[in-house]
């Protein structure tokens, strides 16, 4: 995977280069197991002319597409170890799995309101759950997510963050990741209008 020239011309230092936590596969648990997934899969997000690299951040798109053109993988056809997060963490009513890898300090995502316009009007609920890349990240802040209502939440392997886009939206209430200090993916979980 390449790399991005800084501002400065500096090239930013990976955290993580698609690291395996295993080469087993056997043996890794199912939330290993998902982030190895994701990793091997993931790729710029492209919207026409724009591109995920710019923020640094890796996506692979699941089931209905929400924003990014990549290409989705059908939710049927994700293994059984997303199932089992999806089901540990009582996720229900959703469609739509964007996965965002942040591999790199300055992977982050911008202040911005999730798009409304695709999201279901009836149920605007979005849920991230939040997977330490590297197991021993795993006891660690990874990242923080914050508010513009003030709000920061910290973002640790296991953390499940919800919160209603219709609201926010109305409310011009923005979230933005400003830094990775440790390699993480999110799976964020939404229901889309068909
Ligand atoms: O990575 C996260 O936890 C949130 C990502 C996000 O805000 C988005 O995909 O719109
Ligand atoms: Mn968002």
């Amino acid at each position: 995977m390449k790399t991005k020239r800084s501002m400065d011309g500096a090239y930013d230092t990976p955290d993580c280069s698609n690291k395996r936590v295993s080469n087993d596969d056997a043996s890794l648990d199912d939330e290993a197991q998902v982030v190895d997934f994701v990793l091997q899969r993931a790729a710029w997000g492209t919207h026409g002319s724009v591109s995920s690299a710019g923020s640094m951040r890796r996506v692979l798109m699941c089931g209905v597409s929400y924003y990014w053109q990549n290409e989705s993988i059908p939710l049927e056809d994700l293994p059984e170890c997303f199932h089992a997060i999806v089901h540990k963490h009582n996720i229900t009513d959703y469609n739509s799995v964007l996965c965002n890898v942040y591999e790199y300090s300055r992977s982050k995502i911008a202040p911005h309101c999730d798009n409304t316009a695709l999201l279901s009007p009836s149920n605007g609920t979005v849920v991230s759950v939040s997977l330490a890349i590297r197991v021993s990240d795993r006891e660690k802040e990874l990242s923080t997510m914050h508010f513009s209502d003030g709000s920061v939440v910290s973002l640790r392997h296991g953390t499940v963050v919800k919160f209603d886009a219709h609201v926010d939206a109305r409310n011009n209430r923005k979230h933005h990741i400003p830094r990775t200090q440790h390699p993480r993916v999110s799976l964020t979980f939404r229901c889309l209008r068909k």
